[in-house]
């Protein structure tokens, strides 16, 4: 690395010239970005050589983490961190004259997922090369991202994300090593002498899936793993000789393009199946290509097949990648000749499953039909391997057709992905207690039942470098200056804060970095938003994807109450509070696109009153991201988390709004259980019905919302302003769908019964809010607590007691 800033710079400026042909005075910001970024790769790539080098020569276990989703954000400034430059290089830069965090502006956010499913496989990536351990992802590089989102009128549009367009510094194709994964066509077999089968598979359309490696730097030490992205392009030999055949170059080009379209883009439907056929493609388009690349790397270690599970960890993010069950048996028994049992053996023995939600929205099912034609062979396998469970379940539970029925892989026409993930894998993890208590008891009881052993949960983590470290680099500071620097390594050590919790000069440092960072964000939203905001305010933050159990309409409804109140007594005494929302609605969702549209008409109607403006104002950032939350969450004091309880598998914002020091409201749902066990009540705000009394409701059948709306004025008031003449509808008819979810259809997700215990804890908020020493103590015990929501602790679990792997150690 550099061994000096002189160096550093030097090498820079070298950079710029050679590779990009510009000097300092000539290079745009973008073309400066650029250099930094190409130069840093360049340092990383001898690291990453070395890495590869050695887990081949000690055929290092490894794991292959396959999603979907990786929603990386930016990677530049997690690049210099974790090559431990950051410092050298953003003075070195400052020295030239250039600032850091503006170039670090210039890099767009690889948004290649939805939401926290996405970011999660980020982290988790942070965290295996941190831990020095052989951990990789496999994923599809998109064309087209999450969708760019405007607010436009009030509303959501849409706009393709082309982050392409701009060259992505840190990716390396390697078309030397593509593979060729096939779709549709047909399926023969015939006997040999011995009576043994084999199957042809004829007439299938070949498509190349050529792998885009992004290296994933471990924190200061030598390990560079490998994000894999596969990208779709046609096997140009197949493709010409057809367009010879039918002599037609049009076709030939149309024909190209409907193959390249396979990693054309993300499906922006954050927790909703849609069955699309592009997604079954896409699905298997990654499974096969990731399969063969880990099997091809697996036979030049020259080891026995029944050794692979020791060797090669697959672990399926969701059930989106679960056809590398049946693709794995695939390639074992058709190319390899391994007979089923074996076959069978090495791959339960080598996959791993987590679940992820248990909305029955999101659970994937796909057709019969559309399995068999588009992959006749995957489609015998999985109808063989539903087969020999069926017999086996008959055999425990002989003559129980309705447990047979309901556990059954293929059933009523479909290929239900989860049952497929369950009896394929040796492990099934929820990702927090409540979740997984959920997934055991309740949702997948009967497997549970049947295959005890493999279910248990994994609390979910985030990796603390991106979020802490590189993201409120004051606060880090502070800590390191107060504790020392273990915690880094180790970040459960952030509880030997707690011996601050008397010094009141170290509560006031505290409360003053958040204050600096209040103020930063509120110069960036004036600058982007042209909306001035008081840093003195509470800033209120409800900061995720747009969905109804997450009930971003319940915190809507506070603010008109609030709004109310304020207009009917001006002399009402109110802490001022900035409510900011950020959140993407699915473009199909329509009761999503609305609730944004209310935010913004609510937006609207507050920030341009003055008698209540210097009260509440409220803000909905549009295109919410990655890098826009790294800005937003060291400035929040309240982390909105109010789903329905059991709705919200786990959620991994709350975790980073802690771990910077916000306090949340938030329901009994997901990992908020597990942030109230360790900060205890008196620095959590914990509202409405559990989970055990909304399962009350659902046996009894006995909530009715309609009843509260006409038993309690305030609520009647706010939801008629919906509907009747208002300054929120402003006499159309646009929300009457939000009255008519919440009253007319009984209010799915609780949000009017859980209305006024959401009250009382704002209010709380805002008593609490003003006595300074206790606030700051609260968020002091926030962040010293929450190192047990770091990634590291989380990747550590899954490493000892589902992947069997161990720290490779110094590599040198
Ligand atoms: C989560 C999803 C998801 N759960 C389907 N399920 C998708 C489902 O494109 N699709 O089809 C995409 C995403 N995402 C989230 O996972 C949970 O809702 C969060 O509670 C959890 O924290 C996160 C990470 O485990």
């Amino acid at each position: 690395m550099f061994s000096s800033k002189e160096e550093f710079k030097a090498a820079f400026k070298e950079q710029l010239e050679d590779r990009y042909g510009r000097t300092l005075e000539t290079a745009s910001e973008y073309d400066t970005y650029r250099a930094l970024g190409t130069l840093i790769q360049e340092k990383i790539n001898n690291k990453w050589l070395h890495t590869q080098q050695h887990y081949k020569r000690n055929k290092t276990k490894q794991v292959f983490y396959f999603s979907m989703e990786f929603l990386m954000g930016r990677l530049l400034g997690n690049n210099l961190l974790n090559m431990d430059v950051l410092t050298l290089v953003e003075e070195g830069l400052d020295e030239l004259g250039l600032s850091l965090s503006g170039l670090e502006e210039k890099e767009s956010d690889a948004g290649l997922g939805n939401g926290g499913l996405g970011r999660l496989a980020a982290c988790f990536l942070d965290s295996l090369a941190s831990l020095e351990m052989a951990g990789h992802g496999y994923g599809l590089r998109y064309k087209y991202g999450m969708f760019d989102q405007h607010i436009i009128d009030g509303k959501q549009v849409e706009f393709p994300d082309y982050w392409l367009s701009k060259d992505f510094v840190w990716e390396v194709r390697r078309p030397d090593e593509a593979i060729e994964v096939r779709f549709g066509g047909q399926v023969s077999s015939t006997r040999d002498k011995e009576g043994k089968l084999h199957f042809k598979y004829e007439h299938y359309e070949p498509i190349q899936a050529v792998p885009y490696d992004v290296p994933i730097v471990g924190y200061k030490n030598e390990t560079v793993n490998t994000l894999r992205l596969w990208s779709a392009e046609p096997s140009v030999g197949d493709t010409m000789s057809r367009a010879e055949k039918e002599g037609e170059f049009g076709h030939f080009l149309g024909h190209k393009r409907s193959l390249e379209s396979i990693s054309d883009f993300l499906y922006p439907d954050d927790s909703t199946e849609d069955g699309k056929r592009l997604r079954l493609k896409q699905e298997y388009f990654l499974v096969s290509a990731g399969v063969q690349s880990v099997v091809r790397y697996f036979e030049k270690l020259g080891v026995p097949w029944s050794s692979f599970p020791e060797k090669a960890a697959l672990h399926i993010n969701d059930t989106h990648p679960a056809l590398v069950i049946p693709e794995l048996m695939r390639i074992l028994m058709d190319e390899k000749g391994i007979g089923w049992e074996e076959a069978w053996e090495i791959t339960r023995s080598s996959v791993s499953y987590t679940n992820h939600t248990t909305l029955s929205e999101a659970l994937e099912s796909w057709p019969v039909g559309l399995v068999r034609s588009l992959l006749p062979r995957i489609f015998m396998i999985i109808n063989e391997i539903n087969e020999r469970f069926c017999q086996e379940l008959w055999s425990t539970y002989p003559g129980d057709f309705d447990r047979i029925a309901d556990l059954a892989i293929v059933a009523d026409g479909q290929v239900k992905m989860a049952h497929l993930s369950i009896v394929g894998s040796h492990s099934i993890n929820g990702v927090a207690k409540l979740h997984t208590e959920i997934l055991k008891h309740r949702e997948m009881k009967r497997f549970f039942h049947t295959f005890p052993d493999r279910f248990n949960n994994k609390t979910n983590g985030i990796t603390h470098r991106r979020w802490l470290m590189h993201s409120n680099r004051k606060l880090a500071s502070l800590i390191t200056e107060t504790i020392g620097d273990t915690w880094i390594h180790e970040p459960q050590q952030l509880s030997r804060l707690m011996s601050r919790k008397d010094d009141l000069s170290f509560l006031d440092q505290l409360h003053d970095i958040k204050h600096q960072n209040k103020v930063e964000f509120a110069e960036w939203v004036q600058q982007t938003q042209g909306i001035t905001v008081n840093p003195h305010s509470i800033f209120d933050v409800q900061i995720k994807r747009l969905h109804g159990y997450k009930r971003q309409l319940l915190n809507a409804l506070h603010i008109m109450h609030l709004y109310n109140e304020l207009k009917a007594d001006p002399a009402m005494e109110m802490v001022p509070r900035t409510f900011f929302f950020g959140a993407k609605a699915a473009p199909g969702y329509h009761f999503a696109k609305t609730v944004i549209q209310l935010i913004n008409r609510i937006a609207e109607v507050v920030n341009n009153d003055p008698a209540v403006n210097d009260y509440i104002k409220v803000v909905f950032l549009p295109n919410y991201s990655v890098s826009m939350a790294e800005k937003i969450i060291p400035a929040t004091n309240i982390s909105e988390q109010i789903s329905m309880a059991t709705k919200e598998a786990s959620g991994t914002g709350n975790m980073k709004f802690m771990m910077n020091g916000a306090v949340t409201v938030g329901t009994m749902d997901g990992a908020n259980v597990e942030i109230h066990d360790h900060v205890g009540d008196d620095n959590i705000y914990i509202f409405g019905l559990t989970s055990e009394e909304i399962w009350e409701y659902y046996n009894q059948g006995s909530y009715s919302s309609s009843s509260i709306y006409h038993n309690d004025e305030r609520i009647r008031h706010i939801l008629d302003e919906l509907i009747h003449y208002s300054p929120f509808s402003k006499g159309e008819t646009e929300f009457q769908a939000i009255y008519d979810a919440l009253v007319t259809y009984n209010d799915e997700y609780f949000v009017l019964k859980d209305f006024p215990d959401y009250l009382l804890a704002q209010k709380k908020v805002s008593q609490d809010y003003q006595r300074k020493r206790q606030w700051n103590l609260k968020s002091l015990v926030n962040i010293a607590q929450s190192g047990v929501f770091s990634s590291d602790r989380t990747i550590q679990e899954y490493a000892e007691e589902i992947w069997k792997i161990n720290r490779v150690g110094a590599l040198k």
